[in-house]
């Protein structure tokens, strides 16, 4: 099928102005937005480069798993930063980013997108009917540190969005994943949600860079918190109530036997629903 390419022109007339976005790089066809954006930050790129391209051959997700993405349908977008966080505050950047993600695509579609921990966008296939919530995943984010000695050298946020995905391709890509258009019932301009997406990612890192904790906002969004969860990491898996994320993003689980547990990277399934 010839889908639309990104507006490249109008994108980056779009970000002119910006203070953050110092270059944005565009390519058809990619391994990996995430790779190529760390290459760039390894030879010195500036914070603010952005990577987005039409198709990943290697697309990843995390635990080397699989990103899938039909070619000009999604946005597959890499983000490089320079903060000056503790390794251990890296998560902020994926909080910022991920509400930045849900508001721009809320400001395209009526669309409620929730947050689920530790970084996917869902949405509640079941709309305003009446039953059980039926989650399914819109976007999922992949952050990536690298260290200079104990310090954070850059980090690399990937954000991949289903756009454009029609209803039939859903299947390819993973059990359980939607789309943008596939759940508002119609297309939405790829090009202006990027520069949706953008804006918001500046401004909300701004707002980081000043002092300001994306934590409590991104706590209060995640439709994880306060229910009774599966959750699988490498070794094992738990049952519990997801009680709160603390500040560095990490997910406290109240287990069976009435423990808390401290999770920072895992898999979590809404138990009910
Ligand atoms: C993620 O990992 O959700 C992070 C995905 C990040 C993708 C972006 S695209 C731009 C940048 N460049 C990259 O190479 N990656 C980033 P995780 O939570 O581990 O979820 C991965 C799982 O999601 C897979 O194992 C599949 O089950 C499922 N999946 C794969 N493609 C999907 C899709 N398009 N939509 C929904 N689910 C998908």
């Amino acid at each position: 099928m010839d889908r639309d390419q990104l507006d490249v022109d109008l994108i980056a007339a779009a970000l002119a102005a910006s203070s953050l976005w110092q270059d944005l790089i565009y390519r058809q066809s990619v391994g990996s937005t995430n790779d190529v954006a760390k290459e760039l930050a390894s030879g010195g790129a500036p914070e603010g480069t952005a990577v987005v391209a039409e198709e990943q051959t290697a697309g990843r997700g995390r635990l080397a798993r699989r990103w899938v993405a039909p070619p000009g349908t999604s946005l597959l977008c890499s983000i490089l930063f320079r903060p000056t966080l503790r390794p251990t505050q890296a998560h902020r950047l994926t909080m910022l980013c991920s509400m930045a993600a849900a508001d721009a695509i809320g400001q395209l579609t009526s669309l409620a997108v929730h947050l689920k921990w530790p970084n996917d966008l869902i949405v509640d296939s079941r709309g305003s009917e009446p039953g059980p919530q039926r989650w399914h995943k819109l976007a999922g984010i992949l952050t990536e540190a690298e260290l200079a000695r104990d310090n954070l050298d850059f980090v690399i946020v990937g954000i991949g969005i289903n756009v454009n995905v029609p209803h039939e391709e859903l299947v390819d890509l993973a059990p359980g994943a939607t789309s943008v258009s596939a759940e508002a019932g119609h297309e939405v301009d790829r090009s202006a949600l990027l520069v949706g997406l953008l804006k918001r990612v500046e401004n909300r890192y701004g707002r980081l860079q000043r002092g300001e904790n994306p934590h409590q906002e991104w706590s209060e969004r995640l439709a994880t918190l306060g229910r009774e969860v599966r959750v699988r990491t490498a070794e094992r898996s738990l049952l519990g109530v997801a009680e709160g994320v603390d500040a560095d993003g990490a997910l406290l689980l109240r287990t069976e036997d009435g423990s808390l547990e401290r999770l920072l990277a895992a898999d979590v399934t809404l138990a009910a629903g």
